[in-house]
């Protein structure tokens, strides 16, 4: 796999909300491989892909699911790399199973929790550009320039209340 980061999500019905972690990696110019497999549906293709990753140039995995989430979990099992998991809001408890079965990992298999659904999603995003920006300095000045332009937009944003 010569992409920096593997992105997985347990069903298609999840690409809405990972998307949100996609436009963030295009931004920063930090390419992915992005596909389906899940941990109870699809066990063998989800140690298949994580074996590619390794073999391969990636250094971050991105794994989102939503319910019973044990995407995140079961990749962190099988590799050293840096796991980020997002909880996907899609199941009737809106998320709250997901981030559970996500965020309680037991001790010595850890996995980088981000928020709930797209907000957690775009969070994974600047996550991993937050780690490639350790040994990569054009993301790290880019990341300088996004936290910038952030403030910038909120204080435009304050500037619009103030004069109502
Ligand atoms: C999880 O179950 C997936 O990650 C998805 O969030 C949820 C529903 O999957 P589908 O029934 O839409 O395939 O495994």
């Amino acid at each position: 796999m010569k992409a920096k980061v593997l992105i997985l999500m347990g069903s298609d019905s999840d690409l809405p909300v990972m998307e949100a972690a996609t436009k963030i990696l295009d931004e920063f110019n930090i390419t992915y491989h992005m596909t389906v497999s899940s941990a109870h549906r699809t066990p063998d293709r989800t140690v298949k892909l994580i074996r590619s990753a390794e073999k391969g140039e990636v250094e971050v995995i991105i794994a989102g699911a939503g319910a019973a989430a044990h995407l995140a979990g079961v990749v962190a099992a099988h590799t050293t790399l840096p796991v980020i998991g997002i909880p996907i809001d899609s199941s009737p408890l809106k998320g709250i199973d997901a981030l559970y079965s996500t965020v309680q990992m037991p001790p010595g298999i850890p996995v980088a929790t981000m928020a709930v659904g797209k907000g957690g999603a775009k969070n994974a995003g600047i996550f991993t550009a937050q780690i490639l920006g350790l040994k990569d300095k054009k993301i790290a000045s880019a990341l300088k320039d996004f936290k910038k332009k952030m403030a910038a937009e909120v204080v435009k944003k304050a500037k619009k209340v103030e004069n109502r």
